[in-house]
């Protein structure tokens, strides 16, 4: 049984033991029920206290249980909710470190609630697209008041307890005592305090109203819509907020597990749930043990002080670590120096960031145009020129001067990381950190493993990017590794769209409809055209027989790089970001196009989605069986995070799952008849045509 029963004196103590947060499976619910049977059955026990177990008093409803009928067999939350409230003994919930969703819902059902100060109190459901749905949204405003319930409800945001506290006429809790220590002794003392106290105080019975109702709950749909797009948990809070002020309790709890229901079979739900679980999964990697020792990491050099060896530099003095740059030259180091000064200023004037905490930051980092000054650094990361060349000589001074056991790391987003580990005598040492552009902002981390790269390397890096904040998805070596592997055949079928017949903005608009935060051409005129210009280049030699259309390179010989160059296949005002169609580029397609001998044909913008996205999941059906990608999640949380997928999509491969890969097949198959398409290309990959077959999803 996940939940421990011990009594100490008059108190019963049920204790939630189920890490790592104590989510509420049907184990611990079951255990809270007998815990319950078994202190109402005890004569000498006169008040009962439910607590958690380790750091959490309950992180909510067993989420790795949800679609499970676990989930929904009794006792079920609302089982347990219901016999903490009609326990004839008084129930005080001590809570601690972390009270979440389905666990504050428990402590709602419970007579009293006793807290300790810096518990995240949360519920948290609308993150996952559903609502609380044991009760939070007729409790929590009995509470706290309707607003502020409201708020942490759409909001799904955390607050601390004693933040909590202070809400003027707050009755969520009873009492706060002065110290995480002290809540156990103080939570059994209050028990005692409250045993032969009768009525028994049910929240349930408190009074829910809002001063202005209607008006105020037509203003809260109408912030709630502008915030909430794509999502359809938010409104229904709402809903359900509302009808704690307008039905009897009883009623308002039907209600709430009616729109409980209806979202959690929603794809957006789905979607976020999938997302939840993926991101912490993609941590694990499969033949390197959670135990596996990590080295210590107690100072960073980055080589380059560009725009990315700055914005890399930066999140490790986020997470104060001190940072030591090199470059060759003292103008190089000033520029990249100014222009990390410049990031956080920026920062500090919008209000995001405390003057003393940029100092303490810029404080962390130091220069140097020697590389024998990088000798004690725990681990080096080079942010060099994309030339194999460059990196052999960078590498073999890192294997000159580092001391033994740094571990040595490329922000290669392209070359071959065995290559680059072999120009050292440390290859077991050396792993790829692919950073995303702005370095400091995007989350996703693409952790390259070498062939010879150690287990213990890699448990270090994961845990390292864990700290500064990245989302670290393992990645094989292959031309591209995980993302502009796939992007690149995403980006091919945007230039055959063009030949075909649609317009840069056409398609640009059909991928944002879809959810995209950029379409391919916005995408490529933001991160340079001039960079799959260098990797078609490439190509034309490496792949003679890998068709692309020519739109592009016409383009990139016209020096229409993109924003940098203040226009691509867009133009641009300076300082601004705003697309603006031109007509020379629409000319130049049309030209080009003429020249093909083909006759333009309108496009629908589901066959866009559908080329472009399906083109992704093909590709990644490959990256799978290569074992490039250790699992289809860890591909949903590398678009998610680095690429602007849309969140409640779920990922290209999670999409392609909720599409049905039965379908995919079909798409893929009329897409080969098209004799200006690559019809090669369209062949399924192995895999992916077996999990069709097989009815079978990626996930
Ligand atoms: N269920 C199952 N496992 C959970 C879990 C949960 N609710 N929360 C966390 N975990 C696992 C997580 O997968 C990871 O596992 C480990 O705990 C550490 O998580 C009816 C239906 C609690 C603030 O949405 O916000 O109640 O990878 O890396 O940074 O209304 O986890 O180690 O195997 O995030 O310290 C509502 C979600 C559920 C809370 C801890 N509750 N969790 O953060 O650690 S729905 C939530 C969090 C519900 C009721 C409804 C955070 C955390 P592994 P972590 P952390």
């Amino acid at each position: 049984m996940t939940a421990e029963y011990k009594v100490h004196g008059p108190v019963a103590v049920i204790t939630l033991a189920n890490p790592p947060v104590n989510g509420l499976g049907l184990s611990t619910r079951q255990g809270i029920v007998d815990g319950l049977n078994r202190a109402n059955d005890d004569a000498a026990v006169t008040s009962i206290v439910i607590t958690g177990a380790g750091g959490a008093f309950s992180g909510g409803a067993d989420i790795k249980e949800f679609g499970t009928d676990k989930s929904l067999q009794e006792p079920n939350l609302h089982s347990v909710i219901a016999a903490v409230e009609n326990s004839p003994k008084p129930v005080v919930a001590a809570i601690h470190s972390v009270c979440m969703g389905g666990g504050l819902e428990l402590a709602l059902g419970c007579h009293y609630r006793v807290a300790a100060p810096g518990c995240s109190v949360a519920l948290p459901e609308v993150k996952l697209g559903i609502l609380p749905g044991a009760g939070g949204t007729q409790r929590l405003p009995r509470v706290l008041g309707v607003e502020a319930a409201l708020n942490m409800i759409v909001s799904g945001e955390a607050i601390k307890s004693e933040m909590i506290g202070m809400l003027p006429g707050q009755k969520l809790f009873d009492k706060l005592v002065a110290s995480p220590e002290e809540l156990a002794a103080e939570a059994l003392a209050f028990a005692q305090s409250v045993a032969d106290v009768r009525p028994l105080p049910l929240v349930r019975n408190l009074p829910c109203k809002h001063p202005q109702g209607d008006a105020y709950f037509q203003f809260a749909r109408n912030m709630v819509k502008g915030m909430s797009k794509n999502f359809p948990a938010p409104a229904k809070c709402v809903d359900a907020v509302e009808a704690a002020t307008k039905r009897k309790f009883a009623d308002g709890l039907l209600f709430e597990r009616e729109l409980f229901i209806n979202l959690m079979w929603t794809p957006e739900s789905r979607s976020l749930r999938h997302l939840f679980l993926a991101e912490r999964a993609a941590s694990k990697i499969p033949d390197v043990p959670s135990d596996t020792p990590k080295r210590d990491i107690k100072a960073v050099a980055v080589i380059g002080a560009g725009t990315m060896g700055g914005g890399i530099a930066m999140n490790f003095l986020n997470a104060g670590i001190p940072v030591k740059m090199l470059e060759m030259k003292q103008e190089a180091l000033d520029r990249g120096i100014a222009t990390i000064q410049k990031n956080y200023e920026a920062q500090v004037k919008k209000g995001k960031l405390k003057q003393d905490k940029y100092e303490q930051r810029m404080a962390l980092l130091s220069t140097t145009l020697s590389y024998d000054d990088l000798k004690d650094a725990d681990l080096v990361i080079e942010a060099v020129f994309e030339e194999i060349g460059v990196k052999e000589a960078v590498f073999k001074e890192l294997d000159r001067v580092m001391k033994p056991g740094a571990i040595l790391a490329s922000n290669t987003s392209t070359l071959d990381v065995n290559k680059i580990a072999n120009f050292t005598k440390r290859p077991q040492d050396v792993v790829g950190l692919h950073f995303f552009s702005p370095a400091n902002v995007m989350k996703l981390l693409e952790v390259v493993r070498g062939d010879a790269t150690a287990k213990d390397v890699l448990a270090t890096v994961m845990a390292i990017a864990k700290k500064i904040k990245k989302t670290a998805v393992v990645s094989g070596v292959c031309d591209g590794f995980i993302g502009n592997r796939m992007i690149e055949q995403y980006g091919r079928q945007g230039g055959f769209l063009l030949d075909e017949g649609c317009t840069p903005e056409q398609v640009d608009k059909a991928m944002e409809k879809f959810g995209m935060a950029m379409g391919p051409f916005r995408m490529g005129d933001l991160a340079g055209n001039d960079i799959g210009w260098a990797i078609r280049k490439r190509r034309y030699t490496e792949k003679p027989d890998m068709k692309y259309s020519k739109t592009a390179d016409l383009l990139c010989e016209k020096g229409r790089f993109g924003q940098k160059t203040g226009a691509g296949w867009y133009d641009y005002v300076p300082g601004k970001r705003d697309a603006i169609p031109n007509a020379e580029v629409v000319k130049m397609i049309e030209d080009h196009r003429a020249s093909l001998g083909i006759t333009p044909r309108k496009i629908s913008d589901e066959e866009i989605v559908q080329r472009l996205v399906f083109a992704l999941v093909n590709e990644a059906a490959y990256i799978l069986e290569e074992g490039i990608a250790n699992k289809a999640s860890d591909i949903d949380v590398v678009y998610i995070f680095g690429y602007g997928f849309p969140v409640y999509r779920g990922g290209p491969l999670n999409y392609a799952d909720e599409v049905g890969l039965f379908n995919v097949v079909q798409a893929m198959n009329r897409f080969a008849k098209n004799p200006l398409d690559d019809a090669a290309f369209w062949k399924p990959a192995p895999l992916l045509a077996k999990l069709a077959a097989e009815g079978k999803t990626f996930n």
